[in-house]
C-alpha cells in the first residue's frame, strides 16, 4: 500500500497480534468444524478492514462480512480469494458484480429475486436468507415468506441458495427470555427449508462467547470481540477467555506554557487557573472524533492521568500538565502507559455509550498504524 508521510504525531495504533490472539483464543473455544466470519463492516469497526481482513485470515477465519456493497467492493479490490458476504441491503443493480466476484448478498425479497432472476448473470449468484426472529430490522418474519424466497431462489439457475441466517437483539444481556424466543422462531422456521444450506449462522460474538454452543452451528460472526472489546457488562464478567483490544489512541505535547492564576483556556473561557499552572496542547480534536463531551476525561502522560480542561476544539486540545513536560512528551488517549490503562470502554462510559461506538468515530483523518 502507498507510503504516506505523517507529520502531526497524532494516530491510532492498530495491534494486529491482539485481533490474531482473539481470533485464535476463539477457535480454541469453538467446536472445530464452525467456520469464523471475521466481521470487517465500517472499515473494520474503525480499525481499517483491509489489514484486519489479512490478519483475521491468516488467524483461521475464513469469511469475511460487511455491510454495504460498497465496503464488499473496497475489500474485493484488494483481497481476491476469500469469502465475502454483505450483511445489509443491496439493491438488484449490485448483483452482476456480486455473481462475479463471489460476493454472498443478503436475501429477503421474493421480488428483488425475481428481478435479479431476469439479469443475464454470467456466474451464479450466492444468497443468504435473512430471517428477522426479533431484531425488527432486515429478514422475512413469516414460514410463508420463507418457502416462497426459497422458491423463488430455485426456479431460477442463475442463483443458489448458500446460507440463512438471523440476528439477535440481546445476546449480550445476562436474561434469556427474549433470546430464547429468537433461537425458538428460527429453529421453528428452518423446518421449511428441506435442504439446509452450506451455512446455517445465528451467533454474534455475545452468543459465541456465553451461550450455548449448540448456537455455534456452521459460523460464527466475530466482531467486537475480535477488535478486543466485549459486547457489553455483562459478557466481560463472563468472558470464556482474556480479550487483548487492539487499538490505542496517541499523540504528543506540541506546546506547553505557563498559565498565571485567573488566566483561563479554550474557547468560552470555561477553565481558569486557580494558581500557577502548566497546560499542553493536544493536537487532535472533535474533527478528529475526539468530541466535546471529552471534556474532563484524562489522558496518560509519563504514566500519569492528566485531565482535559476548556472546551475541545476542532483540532485540538488542552491538558493540565502534573509539571512541566517538554514538547514531543508522548500523551496516549487511549492505551497504557506503565500499567495505567484508559480503555475504549472508559471513553464509552464517558460519552454515555457502547464501546462499538468508539472506534468507528476516530475519524479518518487519524492514520491507523499498523504493528504486527
Ligand atoms: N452480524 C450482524 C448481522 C451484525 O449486524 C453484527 C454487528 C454482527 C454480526 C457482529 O456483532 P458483534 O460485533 O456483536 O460480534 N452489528 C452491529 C450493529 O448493526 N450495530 O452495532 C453492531
Amino acid at each position: 500500500m502507498e507510503e504516506i508521510q505523517y507529520y502531526r504525531p497524532t494516530k491510532a495504533v492498530i495491534d494486529l497480534r491482539a485481533i490474531q490472539e482473539n481470533i485464535k483464543q476463539l477457535r480454541e473455544h469453538l467446536q472445530s468444524d464452525v467456520q469464523i466470519i471475521a466481521v470487517i463492516k465500517a472499515n473494520g469497526y474503525g480499525h481499517g478492514d483491509i489489514e484486519v481482513a489479512h490478519a483475521a485470515i491468516q488467524a483461521g477465519a475464513t469469511i469475511l462480512a460487511v455491510a454495504t456493497p460498497e465496503e464488499a467492493v473496497h475489500v474485493r479490490s484488494h483481497i481476491s480469494n476469500t469469502d465475502i458476504l454483505v450483511l445489509g441491503a443491496s439493491p438488484v443493480s449490485f448483483a452482476t458484480y456480486a455473481a462475479q466476484n463471489n460476493i454472498l448478498l443478503t436475501v429477503f425479497s421474493k421480488e428483488w429475486v425475481e428481478q435479479v432472476a431476469l439479469l443475464q448473470l454470467t456466474n451464479k449468484l450466492k444468497l443468504h436468507i435473512k430471517m428477522d426472529t426479533g431484531m425488527g430490522r432486515l429478514g422475512i418474519t413469516s414460514t410463508y415468506e420463507l418457502q416462497h424466497l426459497y422458491e423463488a431462489i430455485a426456479a431460477t439457475k442463475q442463483m443458489e441458495l448458500d446460507g440463512i441466517f438471523t440476528h439477535f437483539a440481546t445476546a449480550d444481556e445476562k436474561d434469556t427470555q427474549y433470546f430464547n424466543e429468537q433461537v425458538k422462531l428460527f429453529a421453528d422456521m428452518l423446518q421449511v427449508l428441506p435442504v439446509k444450506p452450506r451455512l446455517v449462522h445465528v451467533a454474534n460474538t455475545a452468543t459465541a462467547l456465553v451461550k450455548d454452543r449448540s448456537l455455534q452451528l456452521d459460523a460464527i460472526r466475530f466482531g467486537i470481540s475480535m477488535y478486543g472489546l466485549a459486547p457489553s457488562h455483562y459478557v466481560a464478567e463472563n468472558l470464556p477467555f482474556p480479550l487483548k483490544p487492539a487499538m490505542s489512541l496517541e499523540t504528543e505535547l506540541v506546546h506547553v506554557k505557563k498559565l498565571a492564576a485567573g488566566q483561563s483556556v479554550g474557547y468560552g473561557a470555561t477553565y481558569t487557573a486557580k494558581e500557577d499552572v502548566f497546560i499542553g496542547t493536544l493536537p487532535i480534536g472533535y474533527a478528529d472524533g475526539m468530541l466535546r463531551k471529552l471534556t474532563g476525561q484524562t489522558v496518560l502522560i509519563d504514566g500519569k492521568r492528566a485531565p482535559i480542561v476548556g472546551r475541545i476544539c476542532m483540532d485540538q486540545c488542552m491538558i493540565l500538565l502534573p509539571k512541566a513536560y517538554t514538547v514531543g512528551e508522548k500523551v496516549t488517549l487511549i492505551g497504557t502507559q506503565q500499567n495505567v490503562t484508559i480503555s475504549l470502554d472508559e471513553w464509552a462510559n464517558k460519552l454515555d455509550t457502547i464501546n462499538y461506538e468508539i472506534p468507528c468515530i476516530i475519524t479518518n483523518r487519524v492514520p491507523r498504524i499498523y504493528t504486527s
